[in-house]
């Protein structure tokens, strides 16, 4: 094993991980710290409003008695120089005397936004920035579109036959894919705040809409109905936790807030403004009409066939290839009896 900056950077990465599911709308983010050769310091950030990874670095190294002097910082994220729920950690950088920062990338947060960088060099600390950038990029990819844009990340997961449906004709659905395949969607949950369905999802589905898998934080469910169709039903989804309706229909809901708006533009822009980051699309029939607006498709395709039934992109309509929505292909994994894809829309 190399211990070169790489390296130190790839663990800080690792440690950042294990704040997936707890830290939206905040980044997740890792810090390693190296002193003589050594790893003295290790922390991420753990939850929303909870004290930074580079912090929690310096408090483990000082716990065990180490003098932070002259030792270098590996952080997955440019360190803040703004005050926000947490004081700026390039103060506390500069204070405990570290004589090197190694950044994976620069945090695009308009509070930061390279200050934090300018800060550190300003008072005499070696600054290197870019080690394993683009892994950085893909571990936050949801809070980089959010903190950049204010429109929450959309992620699009669908269950299909071999042959592109997503339900029999008469809306059965249970089970396309494999057991597997439904265990990696509770880990997709575990990455988005929120999950979205269509009312009909409710009423055939009855799902409960959690994350059911350890470490993940209470969802925010979103129900689009824009009938009113869910309007005080006995459904599972309503039952705890936070619950937002959509919907264009005068009827009152217990349970939920409810917003008179159906335009999935509009809708996005509402979910941003309310703090929330992302969004993970599970309804079949409504993917269609948020796919102009897709980051992500997570498709989960079993082994049936149907022949004949419902596809989740009816409404493309495309009648020449030349016309097609073209997606680009990231990840493939298979399970078994199903597997994954894992893709994005090609830029026009
Ligand atoms: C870091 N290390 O571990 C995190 C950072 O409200 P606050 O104080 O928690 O600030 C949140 C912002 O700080 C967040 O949007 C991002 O720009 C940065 N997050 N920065 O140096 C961390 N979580
Ligand atoms: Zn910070």
């Amino acid at each position: 094993m190399v211990m070169n900056d790489e390296y130190f950077m790839s663990l800080a990465l690792e440690l950042a991980k294990k704040g997936e599911g707890r830290v939206n709308p905040n980044p997740m983010v890792g810090a390693v710290i190296v002193k003589d050769g050594k790893i003295i310091g290790k922390g991420y950030h753990q939850y929303f409003g909870g004290k930074h990874a580079e912090v929690n670095a310096i408090e483990d190294a000082k716990s065990k008695g180490y003098s932070l002097k002259g030792a270098t910082m590996y952080v997955t994220l440019e360190p803040c120089s703004h005050w926000g729920k947490q004081p700026p950690c390039v103060d506390r950088i500069i204070e405990e005397g570290f004589s090197r920062v190694v950044i994976a990338m620069k945090d695009p947060n308009p509070l930061v936004n390279g200050r934090g960088i300018e800060n550190l060099e300003k008072a005499g600390i070696e600054v290197k920035v870019g080690v394993l950038e683009d892994d950085a990029r893909k571990l936050n990819e949801v809070f980089l579109k959010y903190i950049t844009t204010k429109m929450p990340f959309v992620a699009i997961k669908l269950a299909l036959t071999l042959d592109g449906f997503i339900a029999t004709r008469n809306f059965s659905s249970k089970w396309i894919t494999g057991e597997k395949a439904r265990k990696k969607v509770q880990e997709l949950r575990k990455k988005y705040m929120t999950i979205m369905v269509g009312a009909n999802t409710i009423l055939k589905d009855n799902p409960r809409l959690t994350c059911r898998i350890e470490g993940c934080s209470k969802k925010v469910k979103v129900i689009l109905d824009r009938h009113g169709l869910t309007a005080n039903g006995n459904f599972r989804a309503f039952k705890d936790g936070r619950v937002i309706v959509f919907t264009e229909s005068e009827k009152e809901w217990d349970n939920a807030e409810v917003i008179r708006e159906t335009n999935p533009e509009k809708i996005l822009k509402i979910l941003g403004e309310k703090g929330i980051d992302s969004v993970l699309i599970e309804g079949g029939r409504i993917a269609c009409q948020f796919l102009p607006f897709a980051d992500k498709i997570h498709l989960f395709y079993g082994n049936k066939l149907f022949g004949k039934g419902i596809s989740p992109f009816e409404c493309l309509n495309v009648d020449n290839v030349n016309d097609a929505f073209k997606v680009e292909f990231l990840k493939f994994e298979s399970f078994g009896d199903s597997f994954y894809v894992e893709a994005r829309p090609c830029s026009q």
